[in-house]
């Protein structure tokens, strides 16, 4: 069935449709078969986060303009597990355009009505709108990435997020920081996005890739965006409609193709559909996935700077107290309390600054590199480490560098994500 031009009914027959404006082959492979439904139900179940990261729930955060359909996929991938169409996040299309969403609610999802809870929770958040000071806005994301913001935040468009707000996270960990980022879009808006709001998400986007979190494009309601997807989503990778919404998707919001995924809530039905619940499952699916892809950068980056703590202890990430260093003699700029790693780098031939998936800013520099030259990846090393105590105005807390050390491979030290580096982490 995969790549073949049918449309499959489950338990039915299948028939061959040959409407205007479909491919011939799919444009994305998709197996259209209960098997494949039930081999992604088996992976979510089955699905936790790396064990070195101690972190027990991948935490999925939806973002998007409001009405799009963002408490919708939570109901859809919740009425997939509990085996009928449910809808635990209040949804709705109301007149004044407003938020039906005014809570943050980071939603679990149990394998049947008393089943196990599964190990990821989707965030779901008030949708952005385009006037200033109305809906969520982009300056109060850098909490919720963080970790600051508590569960069943009451969102206040004039922006009510501080240091001082009941509940307010004050030493985050992994575990409360989002590790993947949604934008959800409806397909039928995608052509007429406003400027506004196109720069309210670009300004999400660097926010969130700033900090290594992954991004991911969802398409909604691509049942109502074209013919074909109307009477039957699974042509949804054959409509050449559908492809071009994708692709238009991907340059507005500029993040590659490949990262953009389609899909069809429920809404109006009572029962559950094979090819709906396919559609959601893979989405889910791919979010998980480039959630690893998150745990293995932190590895990468800290795997030899942080270790698994005593059991006592409820912090699975202790900093270890070793810094990572290089062997050169300590120098004047590693003392000096008013230097920021984006000074510091413009003093030092071939150092720069990173951004770390745990919020910190880093200082990357040669190891015995003759300056001038490129270092290897294998020769950087972390210089300096600052912790953001703002989200927004990141400030410095911690400039000390240890004495050097004897020369000692770097290992577990990635230059930049796409160099990873043997990962060495404590026991
Ligand atoms: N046809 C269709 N309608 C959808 C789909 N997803 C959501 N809707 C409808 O769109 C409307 C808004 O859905 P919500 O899930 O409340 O959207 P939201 O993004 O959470 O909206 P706010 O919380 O108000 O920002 C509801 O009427 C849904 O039934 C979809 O895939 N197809
Ligand atoms: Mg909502």
């Amino acid at each position: 069935m995969g790549n073949g031009a049918t449309k499959g009914t489950p338990g039915g027959k299948l028939k061959l449709l040959t409407s205007g404006g479909l491919m011939k082959n799919h444009w994305r492979a998709i197996t259209w078969d209960e098997q494949t439904r039930y081999q992604l139900i088996e992976t979510i179940k089955e699905y936790k986060p790396l064990g070195q990261v101690g972190v027990q729930f991948a935490k999925i955060l939806l973002l998007g303009h409001v009405n799009v359909g963002k408490s919708s996929f939570f109901n859809t991938i919740n009425s997939i597990f509990r085996n009928h169409v449910t809808a635990q996040a209040p949804v709705g299309s109301p007149r004044d355009q407003r938020s039906v969403t005014t809570k943050m609610r980071g939603y679990q999802v149990r394998n049947g009505r008393e089943g196990k809870v599964l190990n990821f929770k989707v965030v779901d958040t008030m949708g952005i709108e385009e006037e200033k000071r109305k809906g969520f806005e982009p300056s109060e994301l850098s909490y919720l990435l963080d970790g600051h913001v508590p569960d069943n935040h009451q969102f206040d468009p004039s922006g009510n997020i501080s240091g001082e707000m009941p509940g307010f996270v004050k030493l985050p960990k992994l575990q409360d920081k989002v590790h993947c980022c949604v934008f959800v879009l409806d397909a039928n808006s995608i052509t007429g996005m406003s400027e506004a709001l196109l720069n309210k998400l670009s300004d999400m986007r660097a926010k969130i890739t700033s900090r290594g979190i992954p991004l991911i494009v969802l398409v909604t309601k691509v049942d109502k965006a074209c013919n074909q997807t109307c009477q039957d989503v699974s042509l949804v990778y054959r409509s050449n409609h559908i492809q071009h919404l994708i692709a238009l998707a991907g340059t507005k919001i500029g993040i590659p193709v490949s990262h953009v995924l389609p899909v069809k809530n429920y809404t109006h039905e009572i029962e559950l559909d094979p090819w709906v619940d396919i559609l959601a499952l893979s989405a889910l699916q791919q979010m998980l996935r480039f959630t690893d892809n998150y745990f293995d950068e932190c590895l990468v980056q800290y795997g030899k700077g942080y270790t698994q703590p005593e059991k006592t202890s409820n912090d699975l990430w202790t900093r270890n107290t070793t810094m990572r260093t290089n062997n050169q003699p300590k120098q004047a700029w590693q003392s000096s309390s008013a230097a920021t790693p984006t000074a510091v780098a413009g003093r030092i031939p071939g150092a720069s600054v990173q951004n770390t998936p745990l919020g910190k800013s880093i200082l990357m520099g040669n190891v015995g590199t003759p300056v001038g030259k490129t270092a290897s990846p294998e020769k950087q090393a972390v210089l300096m480490e600052v912790e953001e105590e703002e989200p927004d105005e990141p400030e410095v807390k911690k400039l000390e560098v240890e004495a050097p050390s004897p020369v000692k491979p770097t290992n577990g030290i990635c230059a930049s994500p796409s160099q990873p580096q043997p990962l060495e982490v404590a026991a």
